[in-house]
């Protein structure tokens, strides 16, 4: 057997010796007595490098062991909560929030469905979303491990995910915006989540000629209030401003000394609108006339003073607070920004922003300090034609970062480096906050988007992992037809230099943003307690079924059958009903071993319900043709499972 030279050095020689003495201590015979040998045989076998190996033994997870971080990825157009071990990037779960997730049974029982139902839009139910960014719960502007917020961008919205069980408790809506993006965002103690438009709109709604998008049209950022306590948000308590009709864009709170402020970037203050049949340029190339757009910086503390003083206008049902009251009050004003920005990431210490630019080579970094004493002494050098006071571009900034092509999000570790994802390029930059200057770059594969960093957008970052989320994956994997997965690479980052470390695809919709916390921060319930606990309603269903008393009765509304789960069996397992009843099943699984789940579908009907150890479910369906409908338990909990069966038997009329 030859061994490359690659193969031969000390490094690799050393980890691999640590490898097999690992496999000594855990009394594994060796095929090879030890020593490595096969492990260099495997590595000539399937042709890997030293640098494989490395990044191998630095996410191999052995059977049995947790993962340190919990990453929460957008699950793009599939609408749902995608949850990744790292570094072992298994995916742990997919939380249903915009869109029925039939595993979970949610959007299928009646509670549950009422969940990712209850946002309309003109009266059209929406059974997708566009998810683009995550946003985990804070106290004190670091991760508490309790919720986290995702947002639509197609159908304003947001969804309220409570970790103590992985289970979407609420969507809120607005019709103040037609769309948004800068969503979801937490102020530093989770009082506010934020959502800002992007495409302006007539303010709550209704049609105006694309000709008056100067005066019709607005642009709006919603201050949803989220409850602590009771872990919803309060709509009533919600408020929102008006902004100019341009398109804003990301968003990012204050924290530290800039907590009360929030800040978000902004293109196309050109107010382009397209017109390429009607003899206008493509909205593309007219939103990127200018040089500069604004970074818009906004007193969301003394906004929230303003809409409890009552001094807002009440519009599609949520407060707003008018730009006339903002500018007499001097609580928003706007900094130039390069052309096409994009990003806009506050450091861990609070005092700096940082703003990419899609079509610049820089990163800009705003002082937010000199910021909030320029706007406090109202030293302003112009006003946009909407009448927002603008600071001085030189005046409020630290300096610019030279990265490379196209330079998007940034996020932050534990040794004063920044890390940016530069799109054109394709690459992630490592560049230090203290000078400016990049010191690292790695490629990505390809076209890096966003980028998460552990603990990365918090006052504490923990450094050590970084996924870098690519759109595009060609070439990557086995090929799949035309359309792609996109290709989450892990990176270790806890050396001077970055190295790659793991590449997996995501297939099932554009994950944009993630959060990665750490997982000791998380403390989730195995079984649901008491019996008859309703996760949709969060407490004990009022007709969850108790053992031994399963029934059925017939009532003014219907058949109600209250049954329960068992290994391995239903109770009662013959339901006997009449062509044109309407079945009310109220069914409890009543053990409370751990991952003793089973599930209940019945044909013919779509009714399929996920029941977690402890949990209640309420299912309303009507049985319009006569008929024998079996129904059955659809999780393989027992060596009974099959039998876990009975008879929905509908008589004719
Ligand atoms: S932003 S396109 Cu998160 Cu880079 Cu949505
Ligand atoms: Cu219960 Cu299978």
């Amino acid at each position: 057997m030859s061994i490359s030279p690659l193969v031969r050095s000390p490094r690799l020689v050393a980890l691999l010796s640590l490898a097999s003495l690992a496999a000594c201590g855990g009394n594994q015979s060796s095929a090879a007595g030890g020593g490595g040998g096969d492990v260099m045989a495997l590595m000539q076998a399937r042709d890997l490098t030293e640098q494989d190996v490395t990044a191998a033994l630095k996410t191999y997870t052995p059977t049995g062991r947790h993962d340190e971080y919990y990453t929460f990825a957008s699950g793009g157009h599939g609408g749902n909560l995608i949850v990744i071990g790292v570094p072992s990037m298994r995916i742990l779960k997919y939380v249903g929030v915009f869109t029925p997730e039939p595993w979970q049974g949610y959007g299928y029982g009646d509670q549950s469905g009422d969940v990712v139902g209850s946002v309309t839009k003109g009266g059209h139910e929406i059974t997708w979303a566009d998810m683009h960014h995550p946003a985990l719960s804070e106290t004190g502007g670091d991760y508490d491990g309790r919720f986290i917020f995702v947002n639509d961008k197609c159908n304003p919205r947001i969804g309220v995910v409570d970790l103590h069980d992985f289970v979407t408790k609420q969507i809120v809506g607005t019709e103040l915006i037609q769309s948004e993006h800068g969503a979801a965002f937490v102020t530093p103690n989770t009082d506010y989540v934020v959502e800002t438009a992007q495409y302006p709109a007539p303010l709550g709604g209704g049609y105006a000629p694309i000709e008056k998008y100067d005066d019709e049209y607005r642009g709006a950022m919603v201050f949803w209030r989220f409850d602590n306590q009771k872990g919803r948000i309060v709509p009533e308590q919600s408020f929102a401003i008006e902004l100019p009709p341009y398109m804003q864009d990301l968003a990012d709170c204050g924290k530290k000394g800039s907590d009360g402020w929030v800040f978000c970037n902004s293109l196309n203050v050109e107010r382009a609108y397209g017109g390429i049949l009607e003899g206008k340029p493509p909205l593309e190339s007219g939103a990127s006339q200018n040089d500069m757009d604004y970074l818009h910086c906004i007193n969301w503390r003394r906004c929230e003073e303003l809409a409890k003083a009552g001094r807002t206008e009440t519009i599609a049902g949520m407060r707003v607070i008018r730009l006339e009251t903002l500018l007499q009050e001097n609580v928003i004003a706007f900094v130039p920004e390069p052309k096409s920005p994009h990003g806009v990431d506050v450091t861990p210490d609070g005092t700096k922003v940082v703003v990419g630019g899609k079509l610049d080579t820089h990163c800009t970094v705003y002082d937010l300090p000199k910021i909030a004493a320029s706007i406090g002494a109202k030293k302003f050098v112009g006003k946009d034609p909407y009448g927002v006071p603008i600071l001085d571009f030189q005046d409020s900034i630290v300096g610019q970062c030279e990265i490379g092509l196209g330079p998007l999000h940034t996020v932050f570790d534990d040794k004063g480096f920044a890390y940016t994802s530069v799109f054109i390029e394709t690459v992630v930059a490592k560049w230090s906050l203290k000078d400016l200057k990049v010191v690292d770059k790695i490629d990505t594969h390809y076209n890096i988007g966003h980028l998460v960093a552990a603990e990365g957008d918090t006052v504490n970052p923990d450094g050590r992992y970084l996924i870098a989320m690519n759109k595009w994956a060609l070439d990557r994997f086995a090929p799949v037809g035309p359309l792609l997965p996109q290709n989450f690479q892990l990176i270790d980052i806890s050396g001077e230099k970055m190295s790659l470390l793991y590449d997996m695809p995501l297939p099932l919709g554009e994950p944009h943003y993630a959060q990665m916390i750490k997982a000791d921060k998380l403390h989730p319930i195995d079984v649901y307690k008491p019996i008859g606990f309703n996760p949709a309603i969060d407490q004990v269903d009022p007709a969850a079924t108790v053992a031994g008393k399963e029934r059925i009765e017939r009532k003014a509304d219907g058949v109600h059958v209250y049954m329960t789960a068992v290994r391995s069996h239903f109770s009662p397992d013959i339901v006997r009903v009449k062509q044109g009843d309407t079945i009310h099943l109220h069914v409890t699984n009543v053990e409370q071993a751990k991952d003793a789940t089973h599930g209940l579908a019945v044909g013919g009907h779509n009714v399929n319900v996920s029941l977690e150890p402890g949990k209640h479910c309420n299912v309303t369906f009507q049985v319009d043709r006569a008929g024998v409908f079996p129904f059955y338990c659809t999780e393989f909990c027992s060596a009974l499972h099959l039998e876990m069966a009975g008879y929905l038997l509908v008589e004719p009329q």
